[in-house]
C-alpha cells in the first residue's frame, strides 16, 4: 500500500512536475501535526512559497492535475472527473478502515464482498460508457481521474485477500485500462524505480 500521497506522485511523474518526498518520523509528526490545516498527512508545501500548505490528498492531487494539465477544460467533463475521484475516495476510506481494523481479516473480507465488488461493477460500467473506452474514463484524453482510478485498482490488486475475486478476469476492459496506464512511459519508469515508496501507512 503506497498510501494517500501516491496519486499525487503519479500525477507529478506523468506531468513531469518536479517534487520531493519527505517522510516524517513519529517524533517529527508530533511537532508538525499542530501546524497542518487538519492535523493530517499528506501535506503539500512549496519552497518558493512558505505560506502555502495544502492538505487533503484529493485537493493536493486536483491542484497538481491543474498544474500538469490533467483536468479537462470542459466544466462538465471536469465535474465527471471530480465525481469519479470523490467516489474512489469513499471506497478508499472503507478499504483503509478495514485494513487497520483490529478485525482486519473479517473486515477486509466484508469490504471485498460489498464495497470492492460494487466499485468494480460501477467503474466497469463507467468505462464501458466512456467515448474513449477502454483507454480513458472521461473525454478523449488522459485525466487525473484515470490516475486516481488506476492507483486504487493497483492498490487493491496488491492485497492477497482479494485475489479470489479475480477482477481482471471478470472485467477485461478494466484490466486493459490498468495495463495501458502502467505502460505509459513516465509512469512505467516511476513504477519500476526506487522513487516509488514500497510501503507506507495510509
Ligand atoms: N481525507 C484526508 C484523510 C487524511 C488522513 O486520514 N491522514 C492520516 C494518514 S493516512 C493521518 O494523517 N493520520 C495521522 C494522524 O491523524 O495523526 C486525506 O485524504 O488527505
Amino acid at each position: 500500500m503506497q498510501g494517500r500521497a501516491e496519486v499525487s506522485r503519479l500525477i507529478c511523474e506523468e506531468a513531469q512536475i518536479p517534487y520531493k518526498n519527505d517522510f516524517v518520523s513519529g517524533e517529527e509528526w508530533a511537532k508538525l501535526k499542530i501546524k497542518t490545516p487538519f492535523g493530517q498527512l499528506p501535506l503539500l508545501t512549496q519552497e518558493e512559497d512558505p505560506n502555502f500548505a495544502l492538505a487533503q490528498s484529493m485537493t493536493i492531487a486536483r491542484y497538481l492535475a491543474h498544474v500538469g494539465n490533467l483536468t479537462p477544460k470542459d466544466l462538465k467533463l471536469s465535474a465527471y472527473c471530480d465525481m469519479l475521484v470523490d467516489a474512489v475516495a469513499d471506497f478508499r476510506g472503507s478499504f483503509y478502515k478495514a485494513s487497520f481494523s483490529p478485525n482486519r481479516d473479517h473486515d477486509l473480507k466484508d469490504f471485498a464482498e460489498t464495497k470492492l465488488k460494487d466499485f468494480l461493477q460501477r467503474y466497469d460500467a463507467f468505462l464501458q460508457k466512456s467515448p474513449s473506452s477502454p483507454h480513458f474514463f472521461v473525454g478523449t484524453s488522459l485525466s487525473w481521474a484515470d490516475i486516481v482510478i488506476f492507483d486504487f485498482l493497483d492498490e487493491v490488486s496488491s492485497v492477497k485477500a482479494f485475489d479470489y475475486i479475480k477482477w481482471d478476469e471478470m472485467y477485461p476492459k478494466l484490466k486493459q485500462f490498468k495495463s495501458e496506464i502502467e505502460e505509459r512511459p513516465a509512469l512505467k519508469a516511476y513504477l519500476h524505480s526506487d522513487r516509488r515508496p514500497q510501503k507506507v501507512a495510509a
